[in-house]
């Protein structure tokens, strides 16, 4: 199947970071895509993407730097979590994963993505990458959920937030949400609707945040310091409840960013050893592998 057209394929040779990692440190999003020969893209898909198999996934962690992954269900394969859980079971301890389920998974389904080392779902309320679905049929799946342990991963987008605030916070695990809500950085910081997410994340101490994707936020481009100010919010007010990942293989970007560079944007958004330490260790062993 051919990549949807303008597609952007992952960068073929990202720079070496400047900035370490500490020892153990987890890119805690990014995703596998096929390959498609074994693991065929879904036919309710949005887009078709490039492969970017496993070994790829496991090559750029090592080369960044990195020890463990967290792998999360892309939309392209949909509630088909094959090549996920496939990667989990290669990763020999390394790597944890999100799933995307409906409301007809079976339990079997779910203690065999249990036993890989999936640990979450994820609630996508991006319309140009799913199909909407009730929020009964996503309540249930959080009660079913909750049993084992996992939590939810919430991908919105912020203008969103006040319509769907209420059925968050009504979760029952705890809810982590993808890429910094989503701000838009030309409103600023300061702007009403970042400072409602602020609140939503300092009233209610069960949501995480993950500072990731700069590279969709930022206006001015690499290395993104336009978005710096955002991420280094969430950081200071949150040290205890933010995540960081690459994104990798970024689907859906209009320039591939360079995964050098995102690593090395880690210590302007975490300015202290023991904030990295957090954000890069820390808290996603708690949130994972604990
Ligand atoms: C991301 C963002 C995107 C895509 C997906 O599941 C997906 O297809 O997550 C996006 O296009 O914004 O989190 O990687």
């Amino acid at each position: 199947m051919p990549m949807s057209p303008g597609y952007v394929p992952f960068h073929p040779n990202p720079s070496k970071p400047q900035f370490t990692p500490p020892p153990g440190a987890v890119d805690a999003h990014c995703h596998v895509f096929g390959p498609e020969s074994r693991f065929p893209f879904a036919p309710e898909r949005k887009y078709t993407p490039c492969d970017a198999p496993k070994e790829k996934l496991f090559a750029l962690r090592d080369f960044l730097g990195f020890d463990k992954n967290v792998i999360v269900q892309a939309s392209c394969h949909a509630k088909d979590n094959r090549a996920m859980v496939d990667a989990l079971e290669a990763a020999n301890g390394r790597a944890k994963g999100v799933a995307f389920v409906g409301e007809e998974v079976t339990d079997d389904e779910l203690k065999w993505m249990d036993r890989a080392g999936v640990r979450g779902v994820r609630f996508n309320f991006l319309k140009r990458l799913v199909d909407f679905t009730p929020r009964d049929v996503l309540q249930n799946i959080a009660a079913r959920v909750a049993k084992l342990g996992w939590h939810i991963v919430v991908y919105f987008e912020m203008p969103d937030l006040p319509e769907l605030e209420d059925f968050f916070t009504a979760l029952p695990t705890p809810v982590v949400v993808d890429h910094m809500g989503t701000p838009d950085v030309k409103k600023g910081v300061e702007h009403p609707e970042n400072r409602r997410f602020h609140r939503l994340m300092e009233v209610h101490k069960n949501f995480w945040v993950k500072v990731t994707c700069p590279e969709r936020m930022s206006l001015a481009g690499a290395p993104y310091d336009d978005v710096v100010p955002f991420g280094r919010a969430l950081v200071e007010r949150f040290p205890d409840r933010v995540l960081w990942g690459t994104d990798w293989p970024h689907p859906n970007v209009k320039v591939a960013p360079d995964d050098g560079q995102l690593v090395d944007y880690i210590p302007k958004i975490a300015l202290t050893a023991a904030l990295q330490r957090k954000l890069l260790l820390d808290n996603p062993l708690r949130l994972y592998w604990s």
